[in-house]
């Protein structure tokens, strides 16, 4: 049975969300930061980087939740959360997926812990500059969107799910998920499968949902 090591409303809860698409058993397992847990001798034997999430798959340990959301995907591909290798659908897959994560991901990673850019008294501006940016990459996902239900080919995908992640994430920027109307649209549908209001549930998150 596969092992999520997770945190509420975190990277993690991308790979909870495919789990539950996929509808294979696993087990959730907290990783308590408050306590210190990402940092624990155990914890590191598993993520070295000390970083939330980290799949436990028989022999395989996994950490990057896109990675995470790759293999599994491709571990179940009667579950259609990743069209098939060398299709069209599938290379765009790979490259909303990597958008998000090397660039959206990336961004809001600095604008939320800018102290580990910049000094004190350049938080403030550093912050800003990153809000741009991810208002930008915002607009270009809203606009991908349009008149679409899907980020590639037609059904959800994994890049979808790692999608409502990051838009939960920015929902109280300045301008936030929720006045990208297309952008809005598409996680107000994906928010209402039963597979993602259970990972909800289980990470006791309320709504709104992004
Ligand atoms: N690129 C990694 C980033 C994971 C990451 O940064 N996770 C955060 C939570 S969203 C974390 O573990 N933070 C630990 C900390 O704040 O010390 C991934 O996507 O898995």
């Amino acid at each position: 049975m596969y092992k999520l090591y997770y945190a509420p409303g975190l990277a993690s809860l991308a790979p909870h969300f495919v789990l539950n698409e996929i509808g294979v058993p696993y087990e959730l397992i907290l990783v308590d930061r408050k306590k210190g847990a990402h940092q624990s001798a155990d914890y590191l034997a598993l993520n070295p980087n000390g970083r939330i999430p980290t799949l436990v798959d028989g022999d395989l340990t996994l950490f990057e939740a896109a990675a995470i959301c790759l293999h599994l995907a491709d571990r179940h591909p009667e579950a259609g959360l990743i069209a098939a290798p060398g299709s069209h659908e599938r290379a765009l897959t790979y490259q909303w997926l990597t958008f998000l994560t090397n660039t959206v991901q990336v961004d809001f990673w600095q604008y939320y812990r800018p102290e580990f850019y910049v000094p004190p008294e350049d938080e403030p501006a550093y912050r800003a500059r990153m809000e741009a940016h991810l208002l930008r990459h915002l607009a270009v996902l809203d606009a991908a969107l349009q008149g679409r239900n899907a980020l590639a080919g037609e059904q959800p995908s994994i890049a979808d799910f790692y999608l409502l992640l990051l838009g939960r994430w920015c929902r109280l920027l300045s301008k936030p998920t929720r006045s990208f109307p297309d952008l809005a649209r598409h996680l107000d549908t994906l928010v209402e499968r039963p597979a993602i209001q259970r990972s909800f549930a289980a990470e006791s998150i309320t709504a709104p949902f992004f």
